[in-house]
């Protein structure tokens, strides 16, 4: 079997509480020969032209320094002022900055120069998310001849969202000089397919436009998952316990409803918090009787964006708290820290309704989890996001349009009311399509489709392929 070999923008820690993901990328790896690659996390003065190669629990980790300078054009700038807000449909919230795209091509140059080296003829490189888009290009530059596999986590863009980011044209370039460029769901393999049919020319390119050839790169749903049978044990070990009577002993016999998240405009938190409010003001008989709990840790909180997510939640909660909050009952708390898988497990458990209404998303993991953890006798309601991936795959939870909060505030309130045998004839649907897309799943179809062995056989499927040239 051919060596594997991962790169990503952060590489894996030593932290236990890592998130499923790279649980189920570490047992892919450990599977195989291979090392994970990325940046180490620091920055120096200089970048690092070679990576420092360590060994972390048994796994290979190659890592590499940024310069500051480099790392907030490519990271904080280029890749989550620029392609995260454009790929999420918030072109508001979008800052362009010319120098940030040099800074971004350059970390990607560094990338694969420092990677180079450590390649042999028939490795599988698998590449994740919009940090590194331009990676294929990079090494196919020095002359790397590898099976290269893309793997995007958030959502494709549609068109005219595309159409807005700077070097559109390049980035789609890049793209097709991967063999395999896996997405979460069928609306984003529509969409690219969408922009591939409708490219425009920008007026403002120099230099004559060459086509973009996509005939050699196969385009193909892969939707992630999490490990449901892993959370499903995690949700009754001691440390789940814990939570769960420490969350009870508050709680009495108040219902959860429970939102746990990245403080990330994309996740809808405002509008989930408006939701709730419109329960409250709308049926009186559950004041008292609920409470939500939303799990937020900032995340990327240099971005001025982030910031004013995060003033605008703290003063949504507030004012939730001064409509509805009496001496002896709070309507809701906020925690703005992160969780232990374990703990998390326990939450999810415990709350009645898992109230996961993002705006956008590419998949939405926390949705797979809080499935999982269910007690099969007395399960809770998933009430999930029209716009989250996981929708494709959850079509038995209550799907609602997160902007529109009366819908969302009356799912709310069918989900409180559903009884326990509609709970459990939609919580064996979902943890049916749990399994059936685990993480597992995910890895092993998406490298099966990537390995040298695949291509040799029938040729990708058709059904997924974009066979065009566009330009
Ligand atoms: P994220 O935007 O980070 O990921 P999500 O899939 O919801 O979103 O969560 C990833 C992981 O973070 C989950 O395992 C979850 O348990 C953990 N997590 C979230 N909030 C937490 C909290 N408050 N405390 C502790 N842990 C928390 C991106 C894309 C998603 C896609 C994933 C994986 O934006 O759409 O599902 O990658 O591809």
């Amino acid at each position: 079997m051919s060596r594997l070999i991962i790169v990503s923008n952060r590489t894996p820690g030593r932290d236990p509480a890592a998130g499923g993901l790279a649980v189920a990328l570490r047992k892919t790896l450990a599977e195989r020969e291979g090392f994970w690659f990325g940046w180490s996390g620091k920055l120096t003065e200089k970048p690092s032209a070679d990576a420092v190669f360590e060994d972390i629990d048994g796994l290979s980790v190659g890592k590499l320094d940024l310069t500051k300078e480099d790392h907030r054009g490519y990271y904080a700038g280029f890749s989550n002022s620029i392609l995260w807000p454009s790929f999420h449909l918030r072109l508001d919230l979008a800052t362009i900055e010319a120098p940030w795209y040099e800074a971004y091509r350059r970390v990607n140059t560094q990338f694969a120069k420092a990677l180079l080296p450590h390649l042999q003829p028939d490795d599988v490189i698998w590449v994740h998310d919009y940090h590194l888009i331009p990676l294929a290009t990079e090494l196919r530059h020095l002359g790397a001849r590898n099976r290269i596999g893309f793997y995007l986590h958030i959502p494709f863009p549609t068109t005219d969202a595309l159409y807005a980011i700077p070097h559109h044209n390049e980035l789609m370039r890049d793209l097709s000089r991967y063999n395999l460029v896996g997405l979460q769901a069928q609306r984003d393999v529509a969409a690219f397919n969408d922009f591939a049919d409708h490219q425009s020319p920008s007026s403002l390119s120099d230099g004559p436009l060459e086509a973009v050839d996509f005939s050699q790169t196969e385009i193909a749903v892969f939707p992630i998952g999490s490990d449901p049978d892993a959370f499903a044990k995690l949700s009754t070990s001691p440390a789940a316990n814990k939570m769960i009577k420490r969350m009870q002993r508050a709680m009495d016999d108040q219902r959860l409803i429970l939102g746990v998240d990245r403080l990330d405009y994309s996740k809808g938190l405002p509008q989930r918090v408006e939701a709730y409010e419109k329960l409250l003001a709308n049926n009186p008989q559950f004041r008292r009787l609920v409470h939500l709990l939303q799990v937020a840790p900032p995340s990327r909180d240099s971005i001025k964006e982030y910031q004013e997510t995060s003033d605008t939640l703290d003063a949504m909660c507030g004012h939730v708290m001064g409509r509805f909050a009496e001496p002896d009952w709070a309507p809701l708390t906020y925690v703005k820290r992160a969780y232990g898988q374990p703990s998390l497990a326990g939450l999810y458990r415990l709350a009645r309704v898992g109230l996961v209404t993002p705006l956008r998303d590419g998949m939405n993991l926390v949705a797979h989890e809080y499935v999982a953890s269910q007690n099969p006798a007395d399960p809770g309601v998933l009430v999930l996001s029209r716009f989250a991936g996981a929708a494709e795959i959850f079509p038995d939870a209550l799907l609602v349009n997160p902007f529109d909060t009366d819908e969302t505030a009356e799912a709310l309130r069918l989900a409180l009311e559903m009884g326990l045998d509609e709970r459990q004839e939609r919580w064996h649907a979902l943890m049916d399509a749990a399994r059936l897309y685990s993480v597992d799943n995910w890895a092993n179809s998406y490298l099966a489709r990537l390995s040298p062995d695949t291509q040799q056989g029938n040729g990708p499927l058709r059904d997924v392929l974009y066979l065009a040239s566009v330009g």
